[in-house]
């Protein structure tokens, strides 16, 4: 009986130490998983400057539709001007990316931000292309998301934002079409995050994006010939003044969020 009875209570025994063990679990598990989730999350996101939530392709690189119809934009731009960028400049640049990665899959494998980040990492012998074109991909998916029929004014934190640094809209805008203006021949105008985390405006040549040099584009406006010239020829600063027009400040209110959860 005696060897009966101890059974029974050896399992009680552990049964309750089970109980207390299971009892001091959370507490124990939520000490060590604090530290853990912290050290998960210090390492800044992934954030696509091109879609925010995924990278642009390069397997291969494909020509975005437009967001609108080629005329919703003709407070600032005509049809014909957007038909042309969008159709034939665009697509000559996705074209000309993938001819010159062609040969090349461990590049292709990687998104179009990550190459332009680290262009040192591509060959020589195609570098200067994959500048030019994957920086000009990138540069004109991030350009026709940013605009809408709509235009209007910033609300929200990219308002304040530009406030606080700018000392108001009016001055910002002034200082990003004087940027505009002053790129001699062929370039963009950027609002980005910059690497010290404060809003700058800066103007890039040719093709190149600011994440090449650490910033986060959050807005920019193509001042190449080709993005005006039909309807403005000479008159840049024209059309600068026009393209406020056609701003799509909900976009930008959302590449500015992204732009501080990046780190960058
Ligand atoms: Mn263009």
């Amino acid at each position: 009986m005696k060897r009966y009875l101890q059974h029974p209570i050896a399992l009680w025994v552990a049964f309750i130490a089970g109980i207390l063990l299971i009892a001091c679990q959370p507490n124990a598990s939520v000490s060590s998983q604090t530290p853990n989730q912290n050290q998960s999350a210090s390492p800044a996101p992934f954030v696509s400057v091109a879609y925010l939530d995924r990278p642009l392709s390069a397997a291969p690189a494909q020509l975005p539709p437009l967001p609108y119809d080629a005329g919703a934009l003709s407070k600032a731009i005509d049809a014909e001007t957007m038909r042309i960028h969008h159709d034939r400049h665009h697509q000559t640049y996705v074209d000309n990316l993938n001819k010159a990665l062609a040969a090349q899959p461990n590049l292709r494998s990687l998104s179009i931000e990550t190459m332009l980040r680290d262009l040192n990492a591509v060959p020589e012998s195609i570098r200067e292309t994959v500048r030019n074109n994957a920086g000009g991909h990138l540069n004109h998916t991030i350009f026709w998301q940013i605009m809408s029929p709509n235009g209007g004014q910033p609300t929200g934190t990219i308002a304040q934002a530009i406030n606080q640094t700018f000392g108001s809209f009016e001055n910002f805008r002034k200082q990003f079409n004087q940027a505009g203006g002053d790129r001699f021949g062929s370039g963009w105008v950027w609002l980005v995050r910059n690497p010290q985390g404060q809003l700058q405006i800066l103007s890039t040549a040719n093709q190149d994006n600011p994440i090449s040099n650490g910033s986060f584009p959050i807005m920019g406006n193509d001042v190449w010939e080709h993005a005006y010239y039909l309807r403005y020829q000479n008159r840049r600063a024209d059309y600068l003044n026009n393209w406020w027009n056609v701003l799509n400040w909900g976009e930008i209110e959302r590449r500015f969020q992204a732009s501080q959860q990046s780190g960058r």
